[in-house]
Protein backbone atom coordinates (compact mmCIF):
# COMPACT_ATOMS: atom_id res chain seq x y z
CA UNK A 1 0.00 0.00 0.00
CA UNK A 2 0.98 3.58 -0.36
CA UNK A 3 -0.11 6.66 0.82
CA UNK A 4 0.68 10.73 1.18
CA UNK A 5 0.29 10.81 5.05
CA UNK A 6 0.61 7.58 7.28
CA UNK A 7 -1.47 8.50 10.32
CA UNK A 8 -1.23 6.23 13.74
CA UNK A 9 -4.06 6.33 16.00
CA UNK A 10 -7.83 7.28 15.31
CA UNK A 11 -8.48 9.57 18.58
CA UNK A 12 -8.99 13.23 17.80
CA UNK A 13 -5.68 14.20 16.76
CA UNK A 14 -5.22 11.43 13.99
CA UNK A 15 -8.69 11.52 12.76
CA UNK A 16 -9.08 15.14 12.45
CA UNK A 17 -5.57 15.50 10.52
CA UNK A 18 -6.82 13.23 8.04
CA UNK A 19 -10.27 14.54 7.74
CA UNK A 20 -8.17 18.26 7.23
CA UNK A 21 -5.72 16.97 4.77
CA UNK A 22 -8.47 15.11 2.63
CA UNK A 23 -10.05 18.88 2.63
CA UNK A 24 -6.60 19.82 0.91
CA UNK A 25 -6.85 17.03 -1.42
CA UNK A 26 -4.10 15.27 0.68
CA UNK A 27 -4.34 11.23 0.73
CA UNK A 28 -3.91 9.19 3.70
CA UNK A 29 -4.48 6.33 5.74
CA UNK A 30 -5.76 5.97 9.27
CA UNK A 31 -3.83 3.03 11.02
CA UNK A 32 -5.97 2.39 14.79
CA UNK A 33 -5.32 -0.71 16.80
CA UNK A 34 -8.72 -0.82 18.14
CA UNK A 35 -12.25 -1.17 17.28
CA UNK A 36 -14.39 1.51 15.93
CA UNK A 37 -17.01 0.46 18.38
CA UNK A 38 -13.99 1.07 20.72
CA UNK A 39 -13.08 4.44 19.72
CA UNK A 40 -16.49 5.35 19.80
CA UNK A 41 -17.38 4.35 23.23
CA UNK A 42 -14.22 5.79 25.27
CA UNK A 43 -15.17 7.99 27.76
CA UNK A 44 -12.78 10.90 27.85
CA UNK A 45 -12.79 14.60 27.82
CA UNK A 46 -15.75 17.32 27.35
CA UNK A 47 -14.91 20.65 27.27
CA UNK A 48 -13.79 22.04 23.80
CA UNK A 49 -12.27 25.68 23.62
CA UNK A 50 -13.61 28.61 21.17
CA UNK A 51 -10.99 27.41 18.60
CA UNK A 52 -11.48 23.89 18.64
CA UNK A 53 -15.30 24.70 17.98
CA UNK A 54 -14.31 26.90 15.34
CA UNK A 55 -12.12 24.38 13.55
CA UNK A 56 -14.77 22.13 13.62
CA UNK A 57 -17.55 24.21 12.36
CA UNK A 58 -15.37 25.70 9.52
CA UNK A 59 -14.29 21.92 8.05
CA UNK A 60 -17.87 20.98 7.83
CA UNK A 61 -18.07 18.78 11.06
CA UNK A 62 -19.71 20.70 13.56
CA UNK A 63 -23.14 20.18 12.95
CA UNK A 64 -24.39 17.71 15.33
CA UNK A 65 -21.91 19.65 18.23
CA UNK A 66 -24.11 22.54 17.25
CA UNK A 67 -26.91 21.01 17.91
CA UNK A 68 -26.58 18.42 20.45
CA UNK A 69 -23.17 20.20 22.17
CA UNK A 70 -24.14 22.83 25.58
CA UNK A 71 -22.23 26.34 25.11
CA UNK A 72 -20.86 28.04 28.65
CA UNK A 73 -20.22 31.67 28.99
CA UNK A 74 -18.40 30.84 32.00
CA UNK A 75 -17.44 28.33 35.04
CA UNK A 76 -18.22 28.66 38.56
CA UNK A 77 -15.27 27.93 41.17
CA UNK A 78 -16.12 26.80 45.00
CA UNK A 79 -14.04 27.48 47.54
CA UNK A 80 -14.81 28.10 51.55
CA UNK A 81 -18.05 26.76 50.96
CA UNK A 82 -18.95 29.65 48.54
CA UNK A 83 -19.70 29.94 44.45
CA UNK A 84 -17.85 32.64 42.41
CA UNK A 85 -18.42 32.52 38.94
CA UNK A 86 -15.83 33.93 36.31
CA UNK A 87 -17.37 35.47 32.95
CA UNK A 88 -15.12 33.97 30.18
CA UNK A 89 -17.27 35.85 28.23
CA UNK A 90 -16.74 39.37 28.75
CA UNK A 91 -13.70 38.65 30.08
CA UNK A 92 -12.33 37.31 26.66
CA UNK A 93 -14.76 39.60 24.13
CA UNK A 94 -17.38 36.76 23.30
CA UNK A 95 -15.20 33.72 23.72
CA UNK A 96 -17.35 30.82 24.84
CA UNK A 97 -16.58 27.00 25.75
CA UNK A 98 -18.42 24.10 24.39
CA UNK A 99 -19.20 21.05 25.99
CA UNK A 100 -19.85 18.10 23.83
CA UNK A 101 -18.39 15.04 24.95
CA UNK A 102 -14.90 13.39 23.20
CA UNK A 103 -16.65 10.13 21.80
CA UNK A 104 -19.06 12.00 20.01
CA UNK A 105 -16.57 14.22 18.24
CA UNK A 106 -14.79 10.51 17.46
CA UNK A 107 -18.66 9.74 16.20
CA UNK A 108 -18.67 12.57 13.78
CA UNK A 109 -15.09 12.66 12.25
CA UNK A 110 -15.39 8.91 11.79
CA UNK A 111 -19.07 9.51 9.79
CA UNK A 112 -17.23 11.80 7.73
CA UNK A 113 -14.21 10.47 6.89
CA UNK A 114 -16.02 7.13 5.81
CA UNK A 115 -18.81 9.16 4.06
CA UNK A 116 -15.59 10.59 2.18
CA UNK A 117 -14.42 7.25 1.11
CA UNK A 118 -11.33 7.76 3.50
CA UNK A 119 -9.82 4.63 4.58
CA UNK A 120 -9.41 4.00 8.14
CA UNK A 121 -7.74 0.53 9.12
CA UNK A 122 -8.72 -0.66 12.56
CA UNK A 123 -7.82 -3.24 14.68
CA UNK A 124 -4.04 -3.30 13.30
CA UNK A 125 -1.80 -5.01 15.75
CA UNK A 126 2.10 -4.68 16.42
CA UNK A 127 1.47 -1.37 14.63
CA UNK A 128 5.94 -0.26 13.66
CA UNK A 129 7.72 2.60 12.27
CA UNK A 130 10.33 2.08 9.95
CA UNK A 131 13.19 4.38 7.67
CA UNK A 132 11.44 7.49 9.01
CA UNK A 133 14.56 9.21 8.31
CA UNK A 134 14.17 8.65 4.48
CA UNK A 135 12.02 10.09 2.10
CA UNK A 136 9.94 6.94 2.33
CA UNK A 137 8.90 6.19 5.77
CA UNK A 138 6.96 2.83 6.08
CA UNK A 139 4.44 1.86 8.67
CA UNK A 140 4.29 -1.61 9.21
CA UNK A 141 1.42 -3.51 11.30
CA UNK A 142 -0.46 -6.84 11.39
CA UNK A 143 -4.33 -7.23 10.17
CA UNK A 144 -5.68 -11.13 11.04
CA UNK A 145 -2.50 -12.30 11.29
CA UNK A 146 -1.46 -11.34 7.87
CA UNK A 147 1.88 -8.33 7.52
CA UNK A 148 1.21 -5.20 5.64
CA UNK A 149 3.24 -2.66 4.96
CA UNK A 150 2.31 1.11 4.05
CA UNK A 151 5.24 3.16 2.20
CA UNK A 152 4.28 7.24 3.09
CA UNK A 153 5.86 10.39 2.47
CA UNK A 154 5.30 11.32 5.91
CA UNK A 155 4.09 9.51 9.12
CA UNK A 156 2.18 11.51 11.63
CA UNK A 157 2.37 9.50 15.20
CA UNK A 158 -1.32 10.34 16.61
CA UNK A 159 -1.20 7.10 18.93
CA UNK A 160 -1.74 8.58 22.43
CA UNK A 161 0.36 8.18 25.35
CA UNK A 162 1.30 4.67 25.28
CA UNK A 163 1.86 4.50 21.33
CA UNK A 164 4.88 3.37 19.69
CA UNK A 165 5.51 6.37 17.77
CA UNK A 166 7.06 8.63 20.29
CA UNK A 167 9.78 5.73 20.91
CA UNK A 168 10.63 6.00 16.90
CA UNK A 169 12.42 9.10 17.69
CA UNK A 170 16.01 8.31 19.06
CA UNK A 171 16.33 8.62 22.47
CA UNK A 172 19.54 10.97 22.03
CA UNK A 173 17.69 13.94 20.42
CA UNK A 174 14.27 13.36 22.45
CA UNK A 175 13.98 14.73 25.84
CA UNK A 176 11.28 14.17 28.47
CA UNK A 177 9.99 16.35 30.85
CA UNK A 178 7.51 15.13 33.33
CA UNK A 179 5.61 15.62 36.88
CA UNK A 180 3.21 13.01 38.13
CA UNK A 181 0.56 14.14 40.49
CA UNK A 182 -0.17 12.61 43.97
CA UNK A 183 -3.49 13.17 43.14
CA UNK A 184 -6.26 11.01 40.71
CA UNK A 185 -9.69 11.19 39.33
CA UNK A 186 -12.94 9.40 39.95
CA UNK A 187 -14.93 9.84 37.22
CA UNK A 188 -18.71 9.23 36.56
CA UNK A 189 -21.77 9.46 34.49
CA UNK A 190 -24.91 9.32 36.19
CA UNK A 191 -28.54 9.82 35.13
CA UNK A 192 -29.99 12.58 36.37
CA UNK A 193 -31.14 16.22 35.65
CA UNK A 194 -28.52 18.36 35.14
CA UNK A 195 -27.42 20.00 38.38
CA UNK A 196 -26.22 23.53 37.10
CA UNK A 197 -26.05 25.80 34.37
CA UNK A 198 -22.17 25.78 33.75
CA UNK A 199 -19.32 23.83 35.17
CA UNK A 200 -18.48 23.58 39.03
CA UNK A 201 -14.72 23.21 39.68
CA UNK A 202 -14.32 22.96 43.80
CA UNK A 203 -11.82 23.26 46.32
CA UNK A 204 -12.90 21.73 49.48
CA UNK A 205 -10.33 20.55 52.64
CA UNK A 206 -11.89 16.86 51.23
CA UNK A 207 -10.29 17.07 48.27
CA UNK A 208 -11.36 18.87 44.78
CA UNK A 209 -14.44 17.75 42.95
CA UNK A 210 -15.94 18.65 39.32
CA UNK A 211 -19.83 19.32 38.26
CA UNK A 212 -19.65 18.89 34.71
CA UNK A 213 -22.70 18.01 32.45
CA UNK A 214 -23.22 15.58 29.32
CA UNK A 215 -27.01 16.07 28.09
CA UNK A 216 -30.34 16.91 29.79
CA UNK A 217 -30.20 13.19 31.26
CA UNK A 218 -26.55 12.37 31.73
CA UNK A 219 -24.01 14.12 33.93
CA UNK A 220 -20.51 13.80 34.27
CA UNK A 221 -18.76 14.25 37.66
CA UNK A 222 -15.59 13.93 39.49
CA UNK A 223 -13.79 13.44 42.85
CA UNK A 224 -10.45 13.51 43.75
CA UNK A 225 -8.86 10.32 45.14
CA UNK A 226 -5.76 8.83 45.84
CA UNK A 227 -4.36 7.28 42.23
CA UNK A 228 -3.92 4.14 43.47
CA UNK A 229 -6.94 3.53 44.74
CA UNK A 230 -9.47 0.99 43.46
CA UNK A 231 -12.73 1.76 41.73
CA UNK A 232 -14.38 -1.59 43.91
CA UNK A 233 -13.90 0.55 47.18
CA UNK A 234 -16.24 2.95 45.54
CA UNK A 235 -19.75 2.47 45.88
CA UNK A 236 -22.38 4.24 44.32
CA UNK A 237 -23.81 5.33 47.97
CA UNK A 238 -20.02 6.36 49.21
CA UNK A 239 -19.71 8.49 45.64
CA UNK A 240 -22.63 10.55 45.91
CA UNK A 241 -21.69 10.92 49.91
CA UNK A 242 -18.64 12.54 49.36
CA UNK A 243 -19.90 14.60 46.00
CA UNK A 244 -22.69 15.82 48.61
CA UNK A 245 -20.05 16.76 51.36
CA UNK A 246 -17.67 18.43 48.68
CA UNK A 247 -20.75 20.74 46.47
CA UNK A 248 -23.81 20.85 48.56
CA UNK A 249 -23.49 24.62 50.06
CA UNK A 250 -25.28 26.32 53.04
CA UNK A 251 -27.76 28.26 50.37
CA UNK A 252 -29.21 25.52 49.56
CA UNK A 253 -27.65 23.99 46.89
CA UNK A 254 -27.61 20.21 46.77
CA UNK A 255 -26.28 17.27 44.20
CA UNK A 256 -29.13 15.19 42.62
CA UNK A 257 -28.44 11.71 42.62
CA UNK A 258 -29.17 9.11 40.57
CA UNK A 259 -28.18 5.50 39.33
CA UNK A 260 -24.20 5.80 38.20
CA UNK A 261 -24.31 4.21 34.77
CA UNK A 262 -20.12 4.32 34.25
CA UNK A 263 -16.85 4.89 36.95
CA UNK A 264 -13.30 4.78 36.46
CA UNK A 265 -10.32 6.05 38.24
CA UNK A 266 -7.25 7.89 36.55
CA UNK A 267 -4.22 9.06 37.47
CA UNK A 268 -2.68 12.13 36.88
CA UNK A 269 0.33 13.71 34.93
CA UNK A 270 2.43 16.52 33.13
CA UNK A 271 4.84 15.26 30.39
CA UNK A 272 6.08 17.00 27.73
CA UNK A 273 8.39 15.55 25.09
CA UNK A 274 10.69 17.57 23.03
CA UNK A 275 11.38 17.43 20.17
CA UNK A 276 7.97 16.32 18.32
CA UNK A 277 9.34 15.54 14.96
CA UNK A 278 12.52 13.47 13.73
CA UNK A 279 13.02 13.10 9.99
CA UNK A 280 9.53 12.36 8.04
CA UNK A 281 7.90 11.32 11.54
CA UNK A 282 5.31 14.12 13.30
CA UNK A 283 3.80 13.51 16.03
CA UNK A 284 0.84 15.14 17.68
CA UNK A 285 -2.08 15.09 20.77
CA UNK A 286 -1.40 12.59 23.64
CA UNK A 287 1.71 11.27 21.82
CA UNK A 288 3.94 14.35 22.29
CA UNK A 289 2.20 15.75 25.77
CA UNK A 290 -0.03 15.27 28.40
CA UNK A 291 -1.86 17.60 30.54
CA UNK A 292 -3.60 16.92 33.96
CA UNK A 293 -7.49 17.20 32.98
CA UNK A 294 -8.11 20.32 35.29
CA UNK A 295 -7.50 22.68 32.78
CA UNK A 296 -9.37 21.04 30.19
CA UNK A 297 -6.62 21.00 27.17
CA UNK A 298 -5.67 17.92 26.37
CA UNK A 299 -8.17 17.23 23.43
CA UNK A 300 -7.89 20.79 21.92
CA UNK A 301 -4.29 20.65 22.05
CA UNK A 302 -4.81 17.32 20.17
CA UNK A 303 -6.50 19.49 17.59
CA UNK A 304 -4.09 22.64 17.49
CA UNK A 305 -0.82 20.49 16.79
CA UNK A 306 -2.56 18.46 14.07
CA UNK A 307 -4.15 22.31 12.44
CA UNK A 308 -0.17 23.17 12.07
CA UNK A 309 0.76 19.93 11.10
CA UNK A 310 -1.80 19.96 8.43
CA UNK A 311 -0.48 23.73 7.35
CA UNK A 312 2.95 22.05 6.97
CA UNK A 313 1.99 19.29 4.92
CA UNK A 314 0.06 21.75 2.93
CA UNK A 315 2.48 24.16 2.23
CA UNK A 316 5.03 20.92 1.49
CA UNK A 317 2.57 19.46 -1.33
CA UNK A 318 1.32 22.92 -2.52
CA UNK A 319 4.89 24.36 -3.30
CA UNK A 320 7.67 22.04 -2.06
CA UNK A 321 8.50 23.93 0.62
CA UNK A 322 9.13 22.75 3.86
CA UNK A 323 9.24 26.26 6.75
CA UNK A 324 6.42 25.02 8.52
CA UNK A 325 7.16 21.63 8.81
CA UNK A 326 10.87 22.14 9.81
CA UNK A 327 9.20 24.40 12.97
CA UNK A 328 6.44 22.21 13.62
CA UNK A 329 7.48 20.95 17.02
CA UNK A 330 8.72 24.92 17.85
CA UNK A 331 5.40 26.48 16.65
CA UNK A 332 3.45 23.43 18.83
CA UNK A 333 5.60 23.89 21.39
CA UNK A 334 5.47 27.23 22.16
CA UNK A 335 1.52 26.57 22.57
CA UNK A 336 1.97 23.12 24.70
CA UNK A 337 4.18 24.78 27.50
CA UNK A 338 1.31 27.62 27.95
CA UNK A 339 -1.60 25.12 28.33
CA UNK A 340 0.62 23.02 30.59
CA UNK A 341 1.80 25.90 33.00
CA UNK A 342 -2.52 26.55 32.95
CA UNK A 343 -3.16 22.58 33.59
CA UNK A 344 -0.52 22.60 36.18
CA UNK A 345 -1.95 25.97 38.02
CA UNK A 346 -5.53 24.98 37.87
CA UNK A 347 -4.48 21.48 39.30
CA UNK A 348 -2.29 22.58 42.44
CA UNK A 349 -4.74 25.75 43.19
CA UNK A 350 -7.35 23.13 43.34
CA UNK A 351 -6.61 19.84 45.12
CA UNK A 352 -5.37 18.92 48.45
CA UNK A 353 -2.21 17.42 48.99
CA UNK A 354 -1.92 15.59 51.95
CA UNK A 355 2.06 16.23 51.49
CA UNK A 356 0.79 20.00 51.96
CA UNK A 357 0.35 22.00 55.86
CA UNK A 358 -2.34 24.53 56.64
CA UNK A 359 0.05 27.07 54.85
CA UNK A 360 -0.42 25.88 51.50
CA UNK A 361 -4.09 25.37 51.83
CA UNK A 362 -4.00 28.69 52.99
CA UNK A 363 -2.02 29.87 50.07
CA UNK A 364 -4.62 27.94 47.85
CA UNK A 365 -7.31 29.84 49.11
CA UNK A 366 -5.87 33.04 48.97
CA UNK A 367 -5.14 32.63 45.00
CA UNK A 368 -8.83 31.82 44.59
CA UNK A 369 -9.71 34.89 46.36
CA UNK A 370 -7.27 36.85 44.04
CA UNK A 371 -8.28 34.71 41.17
CA UNK A 372 -12.15 35.38 41.99
CA UNK A 373 -11.99 39.25 43.32
CA UNK A 374 -9.52 40.33 40.62
CA UNK A 375 -10.29 41.70 37.37
CA UNK A 376 -6.47 41.16 36.28
CA UNK A 377 -6.36 37.77 37.38
CA UNK A 378 -9.36 36.52 36.31
CA UNK A 379 -9.15 37.41 32.92
CA UNK A 380 -6.02 35.22 32.73
CA UNK A 381 -7.87 32.90 33.95
CA UNK A 382 -10.79 33.37 31.25
CA UNK A 383 -8.66 34.01 28.32
CA UNK A 384 -6.46 30.91 28.45
CA UNK A 385 -9.78 28.51 29.80
CA UNK A 386 -11.30 29.67 26.41
CA UNK A 387 -8.24 28.59 24.65
CA UNK A 388 -5.00 30.84 23.59
CA UNK A 389 -5.27 31.19 19.59
CA UNK A 390 -4.20 28.86 17.36
CA UNK A 391 -1.02 30.52 15.82
CA UNK A 392 1.53 30.16 13.50
CA UNK A 393 4.10 32.99 13.39
CA UNK A 394 5.59 34.07 10.54
CA UNK A 395 2.84 33.00 8.24
CA UNK A 396 -0.19 34.53 7.45
CA UNK A 397 -1.42 30.64 6.34
CA UNK A 398 -4.52 30.08 5.52
CA UNK A 399 -6.66 26.70 5.15
CA UNK A 400 -6.57 26.83 1.15
CA UNK A 401 -10.55 25.72 1.39
CA UNK A 402 -12.82 28.69 1.11
CA UNK A 403 -15.17 27.26 4.07
CA UNK A 404 -11.28 26.60 5.96
CA UNK A 405 -10.84 30.43 7.32
CA UNK A 406 -9.79 29.90 10.84
P1 LIG B 1 -5.93 9.46 22.05
O1 LIG B 1 -7.30 9.94 22.24
O2 LIG B 1 -5.29 8.70 23.16
O3 LIG B 1 -5.93 8.59 20.72
C1 LIG B 1 -4.84 7.78 20.37
C2 LIG B 1 -5.35 6.66 19.50
O4 LIG B 1 -4.23 5.86 19.10
C3 LIG B 1 -4.55 4.49 19.24
N1 LIG B 1 -3.30 3.70 19.43
C4 LIG B 1 -2.76 2.96 18.47
N2 LIG B 1 -3.12 2.73 17.21
C5 LIG B 1 -2.34 1.89 16.47
N3 LIG B 1 -1.25 1.25 16.99
C6 LIG B 1 -0.87 1.45 18.27
N4 LIG B 1 0.20 0.81 18.76
C7 LIG B 1 -1.62 2.35 19.06
N5 LIG B 1 -1.53 2.77 20.34
C8 LIG B 1 -2.55 3.59 20.55
C9 LIG B 1 -5.47 4.45 20.46
O5 LIG B 1 -6.25 3.26 20.47
C10 LIG B 1 -6.28 5.72 20.26
O6 LIG B 1 -7.45 5.48 19.52
O7 LIG B 1 -4.93 10.67 21.71
P2 LIG B 1 -5.17 12.06 20.94
O8 LIG B 1 -5.82 11.85 19.62
O9 LIG B 1 -3.88 12.76 21.02
O10 LIG B 1 -6.25 12.84 21.85
C11 LIG B 1 -5.94 13.27 23.13
C12 LIG B 1 -7.18 13.27 24.03
O11 LIG B 1 -7.79 12.00 23.96
C13 LIG B 1 -6.88 13.64 25.48
O12 LIG B 1 -5.88 14.62 25.55
C14 LIG B 1 -8.13 14.15 26.22
O13 LIG B 1 -9.06 13.10 26.43
C15 LIG B 1 -7.75 14.77 27.58
N6 LIG B 1 -8.92 15.21 28.37
C16 LIG B 1 -9.52 16.41 28.11
N7 LIG B 1 -9.10 17.19 27.10
C17 LIG B 1 -9.76 18.34 26.80
O14 LIG B 1 -9.32 19.05 25.88
N8 LIG B 1 -10.89 18.74 27.47
C18 LIG B 1 -11.38 18.01 28.50
O15 LIG B 1 -12.42 18.36 29.06
C19 LIG B 1 -10.68 16.82 28.88
N9 LIG B 1 -11.13 16.05 29.89
C20 LIG B 1 -9.42 14.39 29.40
C21 LIG B 1 -10.52 14.85 30.15
C22 LIG B 1 -8.86 13.15 29.68
C23 LIG B 1 -9.38 12.39 30.70
N10 LIG B 1 -8.79 11.12 30.94
C24 LIG B 1 -9.52 9.92 30.81
C25 LIG B 1 -7.36 11.02 31.00
C26 LIG B 1 -11.04 14.08 31.18
C27 LIG B 1 -10.44 12.85 31.49
C28 LIG B 1 -10.99 12.07 32.64
C1 LIG C 1 -15.63 16.80 31.40
O1 LIG C 1 -16.78 17.24 31.26
O2 LIG C 1 -15.34 15.62 31.17
C2 LIG C 1 -14.55 17.70 31.89
C3 LIG C 1 -14.84 19.04 32.13
C4 LIG C 1 -13.82 19.88 32.59
C5 LIG C 1 -12.55 19.38 32.82
C6 LIG C 1 -12.28 18.04 32.57
C7 LIG C 1 -13.27 17.20 32.11
O3 LIG C 1 -11.59 20.19 33.30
Amino acid sequence: MRTQVGIIGAGPAGLMLSHLLHLQGIETIVIEKRSREEIEGTIRAGVLEQGTVDLLNASGVGERMLKEGHIHQGIELQFNGNRHRINMEELTGGKKITVYAQHEVIKDLVAARVQAGGKIIFNADHVSLHDIETEEPKIRFEKEGMGNEIVCDFIAGCDGFHGPSRQAIPNIIRTEKQKVYPFGWLGILAETPPVNPELIYTNHERGFALISTRSPEVQRHYLQVDPNDDIKNWSDDRIWTELHARVDSEDGFKMKEGPIIQKNIVSMRSFVCETMQHGRLFIAGDAAHIVPPTGAKGLNLAISDVYVLSNGLLQFYQSGKKEILDQYSEICLRRIWKAQRFSYWMTTMLHRDVNHSSYEYQIQLAELDYVTSSIAASTSLAENYVGLPFEIPGYNFKMNSASLSV
